[in-house]
């Protein structure tokens, strides 16, 4: 923009092993949860958009999928956001943690982005879990495309208005791409989705999570409230047994998660109506995968 020729504007991915911090990171730069976060790996299923406005710049990041084999169709589809999630990209976040590192996962990543012609900046997380640690041991492994090594706790904060610091020299000038009150590109029946996924990564244990898809039927926006109707989708008629719980009681709990979370983002009421329903195998089934909204 001519009157503002110190603007900068561009695109940053953010990617690496599941469960390393990927989205808290995002949210925590933006001060809002726009990417569902949860203590199980591959909470993430979509690349997701998340927008950074300041006075001075406006940062568009991309949350990406923890990337594994593709031994589901589902995961292939993962691995393709993947690859998408580079294209047009100014900077990528390759994220990792104190904790595990180097892993494979770690080893094939770097592998692969040797080869990639974008800047680079390695942020390892979750100092807060392990505060003495030798920062040399952890750069020495990294290949000469990555530029930079941040060490950041996205939980706490720690190390984070650093790391803004860092990747903005790499963010090009430019006027915004997106308006200036935007936060993300996701509309909000995408957003009601992800919240009542994130009560059921967790409110319930091991293989529930991942044998489920939630789908928005219908989202209202009444006087005064919003109402929201959701199927919630599984692979077998016993876990739905355990997802619906003694008398509905877990149901009820995913319910509840939902409508606070919603109904604080949204800054009105939210009333949130659940179905449960199964379809045996939607995870390999291509048209089950689109019809459950990830085509
Ligand atoms: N102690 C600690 N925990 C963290 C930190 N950052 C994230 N976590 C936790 O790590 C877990 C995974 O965080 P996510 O942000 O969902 O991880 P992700 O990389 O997006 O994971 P996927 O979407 O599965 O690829 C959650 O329980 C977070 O609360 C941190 O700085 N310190
Ligand atoms: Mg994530």
């Amino acid at each position: 923009m001519t009157d503002r020729p110190d603007f900068r504007s561009g695109f940053v991915a953010i990617l690496g092993k599941p469960n390393t911090g990927k989205s808290t990171l995002m949210n925590r730069i933006l001060g809002e949860k726009v990417s569902i976060t949860s203590p199980k790996p591959q909470t993430t299923r979509y690349a997701i958009k998340g927008i950074l406005n300041r006075e001075d710049c406006q940062v568009v990041f991309i949350d990406t999928p923890g990337y594994l084999e593709p031994r589901y169709e589902m995961q292939q589809r993962m691995r393709r956001i993947w690859s998408e999630a580079f294209q047009g990209v100014d900077l990528i976040l390759f994220m990792s943690d104190v904790l595990r590192f180097p892993t494979d996962f770690d080893n094939q990543v770097l592998e692969l982005l040797k080869n990639v012609n974008i800047p680079q900046i390695a942020v390892f997380n979750k100092i807060d879990l392990k505060p003495e640690l030798s920062r040399a041991a952890f750069t020495e492994r990294l290949p000469g495309s990555i530029c930079e090594t941040r060490f950041i706790s996205a939980r706490i904060g720690e190390g984070i208005p650093e790391l803004l610091e860092a990747l903005l020299r790499f963010v090009p000038f430019h006027e915004p791409y997106y308006q200036e009150d935007q936060l993300s590109d996701l509309p909000l029946r995408f957003f009601a989705q992800e919240v009542i996924r994130e009560g059921i990564f967790h409110l319930l244990q091991q293989e529930i999570p991942y044998a489920t898809a939630v789908l928005i039927e219908r989202f209202k926006e009444e006087e005064g409230r919003t109402v929201i109707d959701a199927v919630i989708w599984l692979e077998r008629q016993s876990q739905k047994v355990i997802l619906i719980g003694k008398r509905g009681e877990g149901l009820a709990k995913i319910r509840v998660y939902a409508e606070k979370q919603l109904s604080e983002f949204l800054q009105v009421p939210v009333q949130v109506h659940l179905w449960v329903k199964v379809n045996p195998g939607w995870r390999k089934k291509s048209t089950a995968l689109k019809e459950l909204g990830f085509g």
